[in-house]
């Protein structure tokens, strides 16, 4: 039975995989910064802070492979970012590594590459082109695991992840919804599939608005269940109570791009209009 560590157990995320996973992985540790509020006395949970590297080495111990939601997950002060992200992903791949952990999944996200349009349909080998001190941070983690795999032999999958929920909650969200089962399932084809090397997958559930082309994720075996279409109604109803955004609205990343944009709106151009 292998033994999966679970960083960033007290998130948003973090909460919902603590239900879902245990099935999967009885032996599951969760670790946060501090615990979870309603942690329960069936489960296990070890405290760290990602940016120390020993405390990030002694979650780490007998642990077979990780789930790496921990740190910052929105856009946010640099050195907020820089400690938990780009120092915190460092140890997290430096930890792995000197204490035998043999698979990561790293939680990235499509902040990595919002600042594409929204009628450009990308891959997962595209440029990257973070919308935010949070998106380069991302970048930087899928970096990492390329390092790491590629020198260590760590098997690394990052999930570059939509918007994780229930329902997708706007229009954005319809074409990058992830539904949390099918996020157990990206992260079991990460702990689990003998042929992961270095793989970069979308967190997307089956989104027939989908901006990305994840034909990679199915070649290993995903099979999405989460149908976005279903929830247009409600989503759409939520988009009328939002204000336009000129720069958002066109790109992928949405807010995160508008904010603190000051760059050359003449670049943005309304398709719809074309
Ligand atoms: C993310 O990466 C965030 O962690 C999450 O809070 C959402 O903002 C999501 O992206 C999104 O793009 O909707």
């Amino acid at each position: 039975m292998p033994r999966i560590l679970m960083s960033g157990a007290s998130g948003g995320i973090g909460t919902r995989l603590r239900k879902l996973l245990p099935p999967i992985y009885p032996d599951l540790l969760l670790s946060d910064i501090r615990p979870p509020a309603d942690l329960g006395a069936n489960e296990q949970f070890k405290a760290a802070d990602l940016s120390d590297l020993a405390q990030v080495e002694a979650i780490c111990e007998g642990v077979d492979g990780i789930l790496h939601f921990g740190g910052y997950s929105v856009e946010g002060p640099w050195d907020d970012i820089l400690q938990a992200n780009i120092i915190g992903g460092y140890n997290l791949f430096e930890a792995a590594y000197r204490k035998g952990v043999k698979r990561v999944v790293f939680a990235s996200s499509n902040h990595a590459v919002g600042f594409y349009p929204r009628h450009h349909k990308i891959g997962t080998d595209v440029t990257p082109r973070p919308d935010g001190r949070y998106g380069v941070s991302k970048v930087f983690g899928e970096a990492l695991g390329a390092l790491y795999a590629d020198k260590h032999g760590l098997k690394v999958t990052c999930l570059r992840i939509g918007n994780f929920g229930d329902v997708p909650l706007d229009l954005r969200r319809i074409s990058i919804w992830l539904k949390p089962e099918d996020l157990v399932q990206l992260c079991q084809i990460g702990l689990e599939h003998p042929d992961i090397h270095f793989e970069v997958f979308y967190g997307a559930s089956l989104n027939e608005r989908a901006w990305w082309d994840n034909h990679r994720a199915y070649e290993f075996g995903y099979r999405p269940t989460g149908r976005s279409e279903d929830h247009v109604a409600h989503a759409m109803a939520e988009q009328a109570k939002l204000k336009p955004d000129p720069v958002g609205d066109h790109y992928q990343g949405g807010a995160f791009c508008s904010n603190e944009f000051d760059g050359d709106t003449s670049r943005i151009i309304d398709w719809n209009k074309r």
